[in-house]
């Protein structure tokens, strides 16, 4: 079986963790973590690219030395660097790292200091009161440690969103070729486009299927014959449950094409979205399950899913909205929300050139939001103080200002209909002034600023910083307000309403960062904002030409959050943009 991108990529940030602990080179830390980020986002696989002659170091971050390893890893299953590494430090410590608030250093001197290598080791410390004892730790660190172990060994495993659809996509291309198969969605919180889902949930339709002796055999033996399978739970004559080897657990359910729409209606959920639909019919006197709406023995609708909203006289709720969040209550009053769609999305307002950690150039990315047909695109690298991303000092920024100046001019020439936007992603400091001065601020468009260190202040302090980096007039839009990392790293503390309130008061705007491991903006903040009179800038927060394509995640996310196209500042043409960047 040919190894995964996933599966490469989980081994490029492992060994990047362990070389991080060991305390190698940032920057060649950086690079493994990198090659991982294309490896696991790119749409073909690495295997299938090397099978084809193709050549690796085209691809975004992969250099010669890093095509070697894919190849051989490819080949054989094997990074000899990653097995020689674990010689001299034990593999568990990158699991230490995933604890929050355990960076390698920690973790190192936890190693150093105790003997810690694994989680069960750090559990038993922090019960023995050893770790408050060790210097830089403390009680007060103990305690933090403590807390976060909880959570951490209780934290069910879900899945990203993107990663997800990497699985499904080839299931799915596999099931189409089932004898007979006729329809197939994926249902589920997957459908719903939650940022993270726990199971995938697949629905099909099959001719000949579910007839009186005709059961759905050949779509079964089918679909548990598929070659990722790695244990088969439960197998029956409509539906089945496997694992797969990437851990995803998978239902399988052949419907009739009588119910397919209940169907589709009730494994889409959620779970209470579908507990107040049916109290609904019941109060109509219907009954109403997966197999269809019922006026006692007699299905009266089901076969579309729009069927089982009229029989309770709604309008067809979109899945994004069902969580029973008051979408029922809207959609009677007429007042679902016209939801923001991709194609809304006139530019992008956070990017990265090869000047800081981008991929690509400045050209090339023009060159490829203006085959996008973007009408405007912001240049966002970063301020200074990253050095790790090689943020732009003042100099800097005022050379690449004169740059796109000059871009902007060759391609009005051309008549290209895009226009690049001057801008920075600039470093909020810890005490919430900014990395540049504002003599340079005043040559830009419009400023993006975020927080990228100090994640550990108390609450109050982080709001203020943050309060203090919005006073700065030549401030816009505060960019991945919370910081998290989905799976990997939680959001800093601090007080979102507050942030909102200030935003709206000093006429900024938050960023949805469209990274399908940020998302943030979650779709309860996006909610909030829209409440509190913030509009949201949907950003591709893109590293590569091929960043863009991240702002449909953050689409999603935006319609979970209610929000309609005039919610969102970049659906509108460049003239009312500008505008909204006068403060
Ligand atoms: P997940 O997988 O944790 O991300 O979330 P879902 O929403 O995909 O949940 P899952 O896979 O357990 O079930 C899929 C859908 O099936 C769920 O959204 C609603 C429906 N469902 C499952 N169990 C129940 C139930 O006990 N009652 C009702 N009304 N619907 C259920
Ligand atoms: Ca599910
Ligand atoms: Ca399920």
């Amino acid at each position: 079986m040919p190894i995964h991108n996933r599966e490469i990529a989980d081994r490029f940030e492992h060994l990047a963790d362990l070389l991080e602990i060991e305390g190698a080179n940032p920057f060649r830390v950086r690079a493994y973590r990198n090659a991982a980020r294309t490896v696991r986002g790119y749409p073909r696989s690495m295997a299938d690219l090397i099978e084809d002659g193709a050549d690796l170091t085209e691809l975004p971050d992969i250099g010669d030395d890093l095509a070697k390893k894919i190849a051989v890893l490819v080949d054989s299953g094997e990074l000899p660097l990653l097995d020689e590494v674990e010689q001299r430090t034990p593999a568990a410590l990158s699991e230490l790292m995933k604890i929050e608030g355990l960076g390698a250093k920690r973790v190192k001197i936890l190693h150093d200091a105790l003997d810690i290598d694994s989680v069960e080791d750090l559990r038993k410390a922090v019960q023995s009161g050893e770790i408050r004892a060790i210097e830089g730790f403390g009680e007060k660190s103990e305690e933090k440690i403590r807390q976060r172990l909880e959570k951490y060994s209780g934290e069910e495993r879900r899945t990203k969103l993107v990663e997800a659809e990497e699985i499904a996509a080839p299931l799915v291309e596999y099931l189409k070729k089932a004898d007979g198969v006729k329809d197939i969605i994926i249902a589920g919180s997957y459908r719903r486009r939650k940022e993270t889902v726990g199971d995938l949930d697949i629905l099909v339709t099959a001719t000949g299927a579910l007839s009186a002796n005709s059961p759905a055999t050949a779509v079964m033996d089918h679909f548990t014959g598929y070659d990722e399978v790695e244990e088969i739970v439960s197998r029956g004559d409509t539906r089945s449950t496997v694992y797969l080897r990437c851990g995803m657990q998978v239902d399988l359910r052949v419907v009739a094409q009588v119910s397919y729409g209940a169907a589709q209606h009730y494994f889409t959920g959620s779970r209470d979205h579908n507990i107040a639909v049916r109290k609904l019919g019941i109060k109509k006197g219907y009954k109403i399950n997966e197999y269809g709406v019922f006026e006692g023995d007699k299905r009266i609708a089901g076969k579309t899913e729009k069927s089982v909203y009229d029989a309770v006289d709604l309008p067809f709720i979109p899945p994004e909205l069902r969580e029973n969040r008051g979408e029922l209550e809207a959609a009677r009053a007429g007042k679902l929300p016209r939801l923001v769609q991709p194609d809304q999305l006139r530019g992008n307002l956070h990017t990265h050139t090869d000047a800081t950690d981008g991929h690509d150039s400045l050209k090339a990315m023009a060159k490829a939001a203006a085959e996008r047909g973007f009408e405007y695109l912001a240049i966002t690298d970063h301020s200074r103080h990253l050095s790790v991303a090689h943020g732009l000092d003042e100099q800097q920024l005022l050379q690449q200002i004169r740059a796109i100046d000059k871009l902007n001019e060759t391609l009005e020439k051309n008549g290209d209909g895009l226009r690049l936007l001057k801008s920075i992603e600039l470093d909020i400091l810890e005490d919430g002034t900014l990395d540049l001065p504002d003599g340079v601020l005043d040559e830009l468009d419009f400023v993006l600023c975020a927080v990228h260190y100090k994640f550990d202040l108390s609450r109050q302090k982080q709001t203020e910083r943050i309060l203090r980096a919005l006073d700065n007039r030549h401030v816009n839009i505060l960019a991945h307000p919370s910081g998290r990392l989905i799976n990997q790293r939680e959001a800093y503390e601090f007080d979102l309403e507050r942030v909102l309130e200030g935003a709206a008061e000093r006429g900024c705007f938050i960023e949805l960062n469209a990274q399908p491991d940020r998302l943030d903006l979650t779709d309860a903040g996006c909610r909030m904002a829209k409440e509190l009179g913030v509009k949201i800038s949907i950003a591709a927060d893109a590293h590569s030409t091929r960043g863009f394509d991240y702002l449909r995640f953050g689409v999603d996310q935006a319609r979970r959050g209610w929000l309609e196209a005039d919610d969102v500042i970049n659906t509108r043409p460049l003239k009312k943009l500008l505008a909204l960047f006068e403060r």
